[in-house]
This record gives structure tokens, sequence and C-alpha cells, in this order.
């Protein structure tokens, strides 16, 4: 268990673990520390859009503006919904032919992700500009529909207010604590077997009902009306480097084709484990090697009968968490890329990506 302590509580804390004789390894000294040291990073590049630094919203935002316009023949914008700040939640779908299968990716649900969306925008670019054969094999041969910022508002507040945020931004009417934890919030298993929080001051706090969150809701509409053409969903999250399959609400059951997911989340594991960073990536189901963990969009998206269904934990394994330095977002982008082609071309071999 990786925890936060206030530095106001880090006294207490040791005690406590001393008393319950809890061994512990202080993985990051000062989260404030790290987190100057990414500004400064971010400040260094400013004055362009590229992944040498994290982007805002409206960075992001204007480069996918640029994008659509370039690439105008293949691609096309669709637009999920509106967030509880009134933000519109944009997405890209990219194709080049009919009768690809779909890929979804959702990106960003979790505000203070912020490699899912870098790692998002430059697979977005690495699937319209690139000349390596194989790229362009997997940018051609499927649908790509991606939503690289899923929480426009709890983005933005982790940019401009606090880095750690990780929740929506719409209050509670019984408590002063604000957010849901969106990834909590879909009507998959809703609060059951402790699989979140029913308090709004939790990082894990389901909601006061499934879709309380109008992103959750729309993002929900958005996957549904697309079901049937979609085989494959990728939800992009950090930090743990693990591949987790369906379910989340208890470690007791698997899915019918849990050996397949196995079979499928390997072959990313092993692929990303060619390249020379040493990265190396467990998979699983969610609940036997995480934690419980309902109404997330991977459970949900499973019964809505995407078969291929998976959480990506990106880097790190604990070094930095949240707040990966500017530095690893090329290589976590090329190690997402390698995974992905390996993910889809196990796909094709146990058949997954036939039309619907
Ligand atoms: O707890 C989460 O929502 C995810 N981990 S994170 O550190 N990015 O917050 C894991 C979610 C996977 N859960 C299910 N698919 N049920
Ligand atoms: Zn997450």
């Amino acid at each position: 268990m990786h925890v936060m302590v206030d530095p106001s509580e880090v006294k207490r804390f040791l005690l406590f673990l001393k008393l319950y004789g809890i061994s512990h390894e202080v993985l990051i000294a000062n989260v404030q520390s790290i987190i100057d040291t990414e500004t400064e990073a971010n400040a260094r590049y400013s004055n362009t859009f590229g992944w040498k630094r994290y982007n805002t919203l409206a960075e992001i935002e204007t480069w996918l503006d640029g994008i659509l316009e370039k690439y105008s023949n293949v691609t096309e914008e669709f637009v999920v919904g509106t967030s509880y700040e009134g933000r519109t939640i944009r997405g890209i779908k990219i194709s080049y032919k009919e009768g690809n299968p779909g890929v979804i990716i959702e990106s960003n649900i979790h505000a203070n992700e912020w490699i899912t969306s870098a790692t998002a925008t430059w697979f977005i670019n690495e699937l319209l500009s690139s000349e390596n054969q194989v790229v362009r094999e997997l940018a051609e041969n499927h649908d790509w529909y991606i939503v690289p910022v899923l929480n426009v508002d709890g983005f933005v507040y982790s940019h401009e207010k606090n880095r750690m945020w990780r929740k929506t931004r719409q209050p509670s009417n019984f408590s002063s604590c604000i957010g849901v934890d969106p990834n909590r919030n879909y009507d998959s298993h809703w609060m059951q077997n402790d699989g979140a929080s029913d308090d709004p001051c939790s990082q894990v706090y389901g909601g006061p009902h499934a879709y309380s969150e109008p992103e959750i809701k729309a993002m929900s509409e958005f996957i549904f009306s697309i079901k049937d053409k979609v085989n494959v969903l990728l939800a992009f999250h950090s930090y743990g480097q693990v591949l987790l399959s369906p379910y989340g609400h208890t470690a007791e059951e698997f899915p019918e084709n849990y050996e397949d997911l196995m079979q499928v989340a390997k072959a990313y594991a092993d692929a990303v484990g060619t390249l020379s960073y040493g990265s190396v990536f467990q998979y699983g189901s969610v609940a036997s090697v995480l934690y419980q963990a309902t109404g997330a969009t991977n459970d949900w998206a499973y019964e809505q009968g995407i078969l291929i269904s998976y959480t990506i934990e990106f880097r790190d394994s604990g070094n930095f968490g949240f707040v990966l330095p500017p530095a690893f977002i090329l290589p976590n982008c090329e190690e997402t890329l390698t995974g992905i082609i390996a993910l889809l071309g196990e796909c094709q071999k146990l058949g997954y990506l036939d039309a619907k």
C-alpha cells in the first residue's frame, strides 16, 4: 500500500506503524518538491506543445483542433458531452477505411494522472503521422475512438489548484467535500462489496448514485452508442505498471474469457519487456491483483459486450507516482505503443477483432 501523509501527521503516522509492527519504506520524502521540479520542467518548454512537458487542457484542445484540420480526411471530432462545470468533453475518431474493428481509449478519467493524456495525444499523433510500417498497419486497420481528457474539470483543477486532485468537481448535497471518483461511478456493481466509499470526502467516493457525474453519464452513453462497433476498450491510468482485466467487484469470480484476457495482457507485458527501458508490467484481474473496485469503466464496458477491456496503469511503480517527471513521457509513450501493437496482434490471433 502506498500512502501519502500530511507533514503535520508524519510523527503520529510513524508511531502508528511502529505500534502495529508494520514495516515501511519512504518512497517520496517530499511530494511538494517533486511537484515543484515538474512545474519548473514544464516551464522550460512552455511555449510549444509537445511531449517534453505536460500540456494544459487549453493547449491540448488547440492542438486537437490543428490535428482535426490537418488530417480531416481520416479524422472526425466527436463530443462526449458536457462536464459539471460546463466544459465540452471532446474525442477524436480516426478511421482510414470501413469495416475495421473498433478500439476505444478513455484517458485522464482521474485528474492527476497527467501521463495518460500526454500518452493519448502522442499516440494520436503517431497514428496519424508515423511512417513506420507496423504503426501504419495499426493505424489503418482499426477504427480509433480516443478521449484524451475525460475528467476535464478535474484536470484543469489539478493544473491550476491542486496537482494531486483525482475526482470530478461536482459538490455534494450533504458534505463540504467536493467531487466523486469517476472510476467508481459507472453502473457496474456500483458500491457493492466495499469497492467504493459512500463518504464524499473519500478519494474513492462512488457518488450519490451511479452516473451522478455528468462526465460518466455522457461517456457511458457514448460507449453504449458505438458498442456494436467496438472490440477493445483501454482505460489509461497511472501508476503501477499493470494491466487490469475484469472483475473489480470480486476476486472469487472471473470472466468467461479470462484466459484469453491474460494471454493478451501477457503479450503487452512481454512486448514492453523487450524494450531497453526494462519496465516490468504485471497483469491480472483488478480484485485479485489490486483491490476491490466497483463502478469502473472497464468492468462496465466488459458487461456491455466489449470482451477485451483493460485498465492500463502506466509508469511508474512509486518512485514518482502520479507526478511522473516530464522526461519519462516519451519512454512511457513508446512502451504504450509497443504494448498496444502486441495486444491487438494477440487479439487478432484469438479472433477478437472480427467484425461484430
Ligand atoms: O482505483 C482505480 O480506479 C484504478 N487505479 S488508480 O490508481 N489509477 O486510481 C484501478 C481501477 C481498476 N478497477 C476496475 N476496473 N474495477
Ligand atoms: Zn486512475
